[in-house]
Parts: structure tokens; C-alpha cells; sequence
């Protein structure tokens, strides 16, 4: 993609949007629409109007639950918009489109007590090499200092922050607010104005001095990566404004510094100063085309989507040279696939298109083969794209609650699963449940909202069934004896079996040692089955695990023998084999590694605690300022709700990951509590 000399790109830019939930992302969408001229009325998601969040789980939730995508021209430049959902049950959904995108703005709130709320979203373009900015929002409600909000920034940042604006305050009633911004680069004044572009104005005389420092101290942090400039602030020359916009471009294309803007999304205010610092400073698809390693053009699906009207759209990015309709790719997996109908997208509206530019985002229809995450292109293959996706925290067990829609829910399950890589679906072997597994409780239940209403298929729910186990203390030899005369044809085995427990995790052993065939050959693996039969369910109403059982002695009959009764005598042997071997019960414990914000690890120390919990140990979240890590063992029944828990004593940012660890030996009320829902599910 060519750019033209004064820097400006022809291709179309694009931007993602992250940052914490609720802080103003889609609001700042639609205000940067209106403020291009794109929408002729600005719409808001607080009223349900704004052209981002059309889906009903969105507007229900009053927060975006997928990605929203649009796109606006301003001042002859073409941008799109990757608009993230913020939560983090529904952040996964934008997680490959942002790994493609040109330029991140980290929208956040201006209160410093919720800094640290960005730094999951700061954290993930640091580690990708993501050229981005800040954008505060909510200025019209800002009481603290910009300042103190940068502090409590920068520790969550590899690059220097690099305040671009400071504030115009009034007086206020009892506090202040801020009516407009003095911006450094430009050393301009404005005037916030109730609806339109803000006005010029002269630099208010008492921020003369703050802003003199401010600007030195802008020019200093450009200064050190421009030797130039260097000279020139030491010898006390002005630099050129070009000189200055030429850094600050470099500074966010080359990840060396981040800029700060600040404004308000629902007022309009810094919407068009943050719109030129885009036009003038966000790389475009050139540079990205680069960061990921494409040769030729190509288009990377990011996301799948059977939302709309037009049935299944895969929704990507163009890199590499535009496309057209028609052409022919080869896809990661090596087939040759034709480009079918492609759609420019805006919130839930697609027009048709038969080319896309450099560097646009598309959906394509009839793209059947090609999956979220999969590269199409004219030439070789670029390389995986890495995106971050969040654990799976939430499980449930699911089944339609009308039979007849067995076939209707897997189809739905399909598309949904299809279309959310954060979300899983398993058949439990021993249970056989159906589980739904996501990021959260949330994210799955929205899920189920969304099956329910596109598909029409009721879902119910309920946590899923623990997978306990049960084990025995004693050894035990018994016989057990299967005999039944009817008329003719009689039915006869017998059996004599030693039951051993054996240690934790070695699972079952069956050894014959008859001799002189008191048990012929052919009937041994048969008593092995009735073994295994009994074992299915054991005492305690759990499948047994860690025994041995060897077959002993036992006796025969030449004409009633058969399998089948060797297989009843193995059963009724083990059967009350296992009754008098004092059984014991087993849970399912997980390890779970957890990280959280410092300020919340006791609390989160002291949850894990409370939930039976077994600390391995805590320290420093590798490469996470202020961040810890820790390590600990949490039986599966007690991590029921944890998810919620951290998140409530930590602003939402502690999360966990868990995985089966070992089975573990449960008695006491603990057990007591297990065998009496257990009897209950019987009765
Ligand atoms: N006062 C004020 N309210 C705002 C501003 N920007 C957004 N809001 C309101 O804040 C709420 C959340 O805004 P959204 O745009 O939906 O937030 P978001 O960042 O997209 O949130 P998620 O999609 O959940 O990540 C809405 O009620 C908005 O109207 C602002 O600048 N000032
Ligand atoms: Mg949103």
C-alpha cells in the first residue's frame, strides 16, 4: 500500500477498541461515526440506539457480547472499527480480529482507582507488538487529575505514557469539570462545544506554565528517540511542528511511547482531535502486513459469524493487496477456494461489494471450509496468527427441554461453537451429560439466550455432576456363586476372588491364577466382565477405582456353565466383595493456578482457603507488574462459584485456570454430604 508524502495512507486503517467493560468503547464507535459524518444522529448504547450491540444479548446485557465492525471515511481516509467487548466471558470473540489489527485505542475510565482495570488490555498489545493509544473517556465526569490517572497507568505499560493534552477546568458548583484541553503538540486551546467540534481559544493564563512544562517535557520524551531533537532542545531551538507530528507518529508505529487523549464518547468531546491523531499517526495495513509476516494478498478470517441474514459469513481482513470476487485462494489447509459474495459490514447492516481495498475488513459468504483463524491467500501461507484467549471457568450440563430437539440443539451447538472459540462442548464419559463450557457463568448463559432465541431451541441447565469416585481399605477374599435350575437348561458359576485395594491412580488389575481348571479358559475374561460390571457402581453409589482382584478358585458345571453365568458369579462376588473392603469415597481435585491484582491476593488467598483449598504457593505473576500468581489444590465440588467470587474482590481481574489433578481421599461430613445427595438421586 503506497503512502502518499504527506504520510497518509490509501488503504483502510483499522482500529480496534479495547479495553474494560462499560468504559465507553461503543459509545466512542458511534461518536467517531457521527463525527465523520457517517450516521446523522448519534445514537448511544445506554438508549439502546447506537449502530454497535444491534444482537438482543447485547442490548439485554446493556454491554457488547461480540465485536462490533464498522467502518467511516473521514477527511477522504478509510478507517474500519474493531469494537471489543470488554467483559471478559465475552472478550475472546475479538481476540484474533485485534491480533490483525492496525491500531489499538485502550478506551478507559478517568477515575485512577479503576487504572488497573486496563491492564489485561495493555498487557496483550505489549505482548503482540499492537501499535496503540490511550483514550480516557468520560471526561465529563471526571473528578481526579489526569495526572494521577497517568501514574497509576504507567506501571501497566512497557512504553512511556505520553500525555498529549492537559485539561481546562471550570468551576462547578461545589467541584470542577473539565470544559476543554489544551493540546501540547499543536500548543492550541479548545473549548469543548455541547454538540459539534470544539472551538479555538486562547491558552487560559493560569495553565501557561503547566502547559510550557507539559510541552518541555513532551519534546523530552520524544527526544530520546531523535537524536535531532536532542540537539535542538539543548540548544534551545524550536523544532518544527513537522518534526514533532513525524515523532509522534513513529513513537506509536514503533511501540516506543503511548500517547494519551482524553475526551467524552457520549458528548462528542476530543472525538475529532482523537480522529486526526488517527489519520495522521495510526500505521496502516502496510505496516501490519509486515508484523504478520504476508507476502501476497490475502485475507485472514478472524471470525465466524451466523448472526445475520445472509446465513454463514466469514468475517477477515484484507492484507497483502486488495481482492475481488471471484478470486481464487488457497487456504491454510491447502484446498483451492473460490472468494464468494463479500459484504462491507456496519454494526448489524452488509452491503454488497465485488472488490475490497488493502488493508478492509469483509465477510464473505460461501467460505464453508474455511474456519475462525484460517489464512486464504493468493501466494504462501502467512503464519498462525496468535491471539489471546481466556480459560474456560464455566461448565454446565445441558439437554433440550424438549426431547424432540435433540437434532435441532446439536445443529445450533455446532454454530454457536463455531463462532466463539472461547466456548467447548464435551460428552462426559461416565455420566454422559452434556456440558457447555465457557469463560464464565455469563458468557454461557448468554450463549443459551442466543440459541433460544435464533434456533428456538430451550436449553435447561444445571451445574455438572462432580465425578467422584470410591475406593476400599481391607483386603478381602469372596466367593460368589450363581445357580439357577429351571426345568431343563440350568444356569451355574462360582467363583472365589481376592479384592486388594491398590495405591491412588494405578486403577484396576485382574489376575487369574486358577489351576487344574477349576474355572475352564473359556469362562475366565467372563468373570473378569462381571468384576468390571460391579464396579460400575459401587457401594456408595460411585464408580470403583485403584483395586486389584485375582481369581482364585472357583467351580464349574458341565452342562449349565456358560459366560453368562460366569459373568453373574464375577458380579456377585465383587459386589459384596467391595461392601465388606470398607469403602471409602473419592473427589476430583483440581490444580488451580490463579492470578490476581497484588491488592486482592489475601483476599483471594483467604477464597481458596475457605473452598477446602491446599496452597502450593504464591509469587510474583511473571512479567506482570503488581500482579501475583498462585498455585493451589481446590477439590472440583468447591470451585462452584469461585469464578465469581475473584472477580467481585478483585474489579473483575482475577481469573483462574484448573485442571484434574489427582483423586483424593473424602470422609467425614464432607462424605456424608456426598452419599446423601447421591441416595437422593436414586430414590
Ligand atoms: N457520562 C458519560 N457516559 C458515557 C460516556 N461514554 C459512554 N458512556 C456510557 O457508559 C455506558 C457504557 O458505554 P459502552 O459504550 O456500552 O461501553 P463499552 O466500553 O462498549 O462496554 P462493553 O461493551 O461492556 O465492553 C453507556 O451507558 C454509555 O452511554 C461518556 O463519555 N460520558
Ligand atoms: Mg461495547
Amino acid at each position: 500500500m503506497p503512502n502518499d508524502p504527506s504520510g497518509v495512507s490509501n488503504g483502510t486503517r483499522v482500529i480496534a477498541l479495547v479495553g474494560p467493560a462499560g468504559a465507553g468503547k461503543t459509545d466512542l464507535a458511534e461518536a467517531m461515526l457521527f463525527a465523520s459524518g457517517t450516521i446523522q444522529r448519534q445514537g448511544s448504547t445506554g438508549q439502546g440506539s447506537s449502530v454497535g450491540d444491534s444482537s438482543a444479548e447485547a442490548r439485554a446485557r446493556g454491554g457488547s457480547t461480540e465485536l462490533n465492525l464498522m467502518h467511516f471515511t473521514y477527511l477522504g481516509e478509510k478507517f474500519a472499527i474493531i469494537d471489543a467487548p470488554g467483559s471478559i466471558g465475552f472478550a475472546a470473540d475479538a481476540a484474533r480480529a485485534i491480533a490483525v489489527a492496525d491500531l489499538a485505542i485502550v478506551v478507559v475510565d478517568p477515575d485512577p482507582a479503576r487504572a488497573a482495570l486496563a491492564a489485561p488490555a495493555l498487557r496483550m498489545l505489549d505482548e503482540q507488538g499492537i501499535p496503540h493509544l490511550i483514550f480516557v473517556n468520560r471526561i465529563d465526569q471526571a473528578h481526579g487529575s489526569i495526572r494521577d490517572l497517568l501514574g497509576a497507568l504507567q506501571p501497566l505499560s512497557v512504553s512511556p505514557l505520553i500525555a498529549r493534552q492537559i485539561p481546562i477546568r471550570a468551576k462547578d458548583g461545589g467541584g470542577d469539570k473539565v470544559t476543554g484541553f489544551v493540546d501540547l503538540a499543536l500548543e492550541r486551546a479548545y473549548q469543548y462545544a455541547p454538540s459539534g467540534p470544539s472551538e479555538p481559544m486562547p491558552i487560559p493564563a493560569d495553565l501557561a506554565e503547566r502547559e510550557a512544562s507539559e510541552r518541555t517535557h513532551l519534546l523530552e520524551q520524544l527526544a530520546d528517540h531523535d537524536d535531532t531533537l536532542l540537539e535542538q532542545l539543548l540548544m534551545d531551538e524550536a523544532p518544527a511542528p513537522g518534526t514533532i507530528f513525524a515523532d509522534l507518529k513513529r513513537e506509536t508505529s514503533d511501540n516506543l511511547g503511548v500517547s494519551v487523549l482524553f475526551g467524552s464518547a457520549t458528548h462528542g468531546w476530543g472525538v475529532r482531535r482523537l480522529l486526526k491523531a488517527l489519520r495522521h499517526e495510526a500505521p496502516g495495513a502496510e505496516a501490519t502486513r509486515r508484523r504478520l509476516g504476508v507476502e501476497a494478498p490475502a485475507l485472514y478470517a478472524f471470525k465466524v459469524s451466523h448472526g445475520g441474514t445472509v446465513g454463514r459469513l466469514v468475517l477477515g481482513r484484507v492484507l497483502g493487496g486488495g481482492l475481488s470476487e471471484g478470486a481464487e485462494l488457497r487456504s491454510s489447509e491447502g484446498q483451492s477456494t473460490r472468494l464468494g459474495t463479500m459484504f462491507a459490514v456496519q454494526g448489524d447492516k452488509t452491503a454488497k461489494l465485488a472488490k475490497v481495498d488493502d488493508g478492509a475488513l469483509v465477510a464473505v459468504a460461501k467460505l464453508d471450509s474455511v474456519k475462525s483463524g484460517h489464512w486464504l491467500s493468493s501466494g504462501a501461507i502467512p503464519p498462525p496468527v496468535e491471539a489471546n484467549l481466556p480459560p474456560r471457568n464455566a461448565t454446565l450440563a445441558i439437554e433440550p427441554a424438549d426431547r424432540k430437539d435433540d437434532v435441532k440443539l446439536s445443529g445450533a451447538l455446532a454454530r454457536v461453537i463455531e463462532e466463539d472459540p472461547s466456548l467447548a462442548l464435551e460428552q462426559d464419559k461416565l455420566t454422559h451429560e452434556l456440558r457447555i463450557k465457557g469463560v464464565n457463568d455469563e458468557h454461557v448463559r448468554a450463549t443459551l439466550a442466543r440459541i433460544k432465541r435464533r434456533y428456538g431451541v430451550e436449553v435447561t441447565h444445571r451445574a455438572p455432576s462432580i465425578g467422584y469416585r470410591e475406593s476400599i481399605r481391607r483386603p478381602v477374599t469372596q466367593r460368589g456363586r450363581h445357580k439357577k435350575q429351571s426345568g431343563g437348561h440350568g444356569q451355574f458359576g462360582d467363583v472365589v476372588i481376592e479384592l486388594t485395594p491398590l495405591g491412588r491412580g494405578e486403577g484396576f488389575r485382574f489376575t487369574d491364577k486358577i489351576s487344574g481348571g477349576a474355572v475352564p479358559r473359556q469362562y475366565i475374561s467372563a468373570v473378569e466382565h462381571g468384576v468390571r460390571d460391579a464396579m460400575a457402581t459401587g457401594p456408595l453409589g460411585f464408580p470403583v477405582v485403584d483395586v486389584a482382584v485375582t481369581l482364585t478358585d472357583g467351580s464349574y458345571h458341565s452342562v449349565d456353565s456358560s459366560e453368562l453365568a460366569f459373568r453373574t458369579a464375577g458380579r456377585i462376588a465383587m459386589h459384596d466383595a467391595l461392601a465388606a473392603a470398607a469403602p471409602h469415597l473419592l473427589e476430583p481435585v483440581q490444580r488451580v493456578t490463579l492470578t490476581c491484582p497484588a491488592n486482592a491476593t489475601s483476599r483471594a488467598t483467604s477464597a481458596t482457603a475457605g473452598r477446602r483449598g491446599q496452597m502450593l504457593g504464591m509469587a510474583p505473576r511473571d512479567g506482570w507488574t503488581g500482579w501475583d500468581r498462585i498455585d493451589a489444590l481446590i477439590p472440583e465440588s468447591e470451585l462452584d462459584g469461585l469464578e465469581a467470587e475473584l472477580r467481585s474482590l478483585s474489579q473483575g481481574l482475577a481469573s483462574y485456570e484448573a485442571s484434574f489433578d489427582h483423586l483424593a481421599e473424602c470422609s467425614g461430613s464432607q462424605a456424608e454430604k456426598v452419599a446423601k445427595s447421591r441416595e437422593s438421586e436414586h430414590a
